[in-house]
């Protein structure tokens, strides 16, 4: 079984929000259907989630009431880009199965209390394909809190053990610094505890999840529990493909 996290800036316009970018999900959906392998999906929430998240400061937890609406737009927000996800991997031939965490999971100040493994297991075993994605949870001590699909990935890879954990991103890996930004960034093959220190972390993000090198440590620790954790470009054709049919694929390997 292969974890496939399909980043949020993938599958949104990041700068515009509850903007879809179509076309990659569709290729995305059929090159997951392509690779014939069995996989459990989690989402991001790209602009369906963080710009009105942001706003309302909804990763800080309950502040005021006039963040309640702005709980239950952001929810019906990631909802729909759910929706459409589903919709797209139906069309590729699967079955997907909705799973919110909204319903499912729990959080304790911004950790990972509970999740229902046993509906992920259930509907695997059926032949469906559990897709779930980053959403806002009730959280113990915040009374809400955003659950990122990072997050989720971690305690599924711990839970059960896939071959791979694939994150799709919208670079070619992990560099030394921003692309973006710095010409001189350069693509690692590889990365682990031993080489993060020579990473530039600090490009700025609007993701209420953190940045880069919040990613990276939440990725080493799926790497724990998988054969192979890999970043890679869903930008390009056919890597994701790739990635789910063999190790040898252009991104960076993750490393416990
Ligand atoms: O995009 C964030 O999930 P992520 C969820 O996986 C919300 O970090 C609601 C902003």
């Amino acid at each position: 079984m292969h974890l496939v996290k399909l980043g949020g800036s993938v599958l949104t316009d990041k700068a515009h929000v509850t903007t879809l970018r179509a076309a990659n999900l569709r290729r995305l959906a059929a090159e997951i259907a392509a690779s014939r392998q069995e996989v459990v999906i989690v989402h991001g929430a790209g602009s369906f989630g963080h710009i009105k998240a942001r706003k309302h400061r909804l990763q800080e937890g309950y502040l005021d009431d006039e963040q309640l609406p702005a709980v239950a737009e952001v929810q019906r927000d990631v909802r729909a880009l759910n929706l459409a996800v589903l919709d797209a991997l139906r069309r590729a031939g699967l079955r997907p199965v909705s799973l919110p965490p909204s319903a499912i999971a729990r959080l304790d100040d911004g950790a990972l209390r509970s999740l229902d493994l046993d509906v992920f297991r259930r509907y695997r075993d059926l032949g469906f394909t559990p897709v779930t994605f980053g959403d806002v949870v009730l959280d113990a001590r915040r009374w809400f809190a955003i659950c990122s699909g990072d997050l989720l990935m971690l305690a599924l890879a711990e839970a059960f053990r896939p071959e791979s954990a694939i994150f799709v991103a919208d670079v070619d890996g992990v560099y030394t610094a921003d692309p973006k930004r710095s010409r001189a960034a350069k693509l690692l093959r590889e990365v682990g505890p031993a080489n993060l220190a020579a990473i530039d972390t600090t490009a700025k993000t609007e993701d209420v999840t953190g940045g880069l090198g919040g990613k990276l440590e939440r990725m080493i620790g799926v790497a724990r529990f998988v054969d192979r954790c890999v970043l890679v470009n869903g930008l390009k054709k056919g890597r994701l493909l790739a990635a789910l049919r063999s190790p040898r694929v252009v991104g960076t390997r993750v490393t416990p």
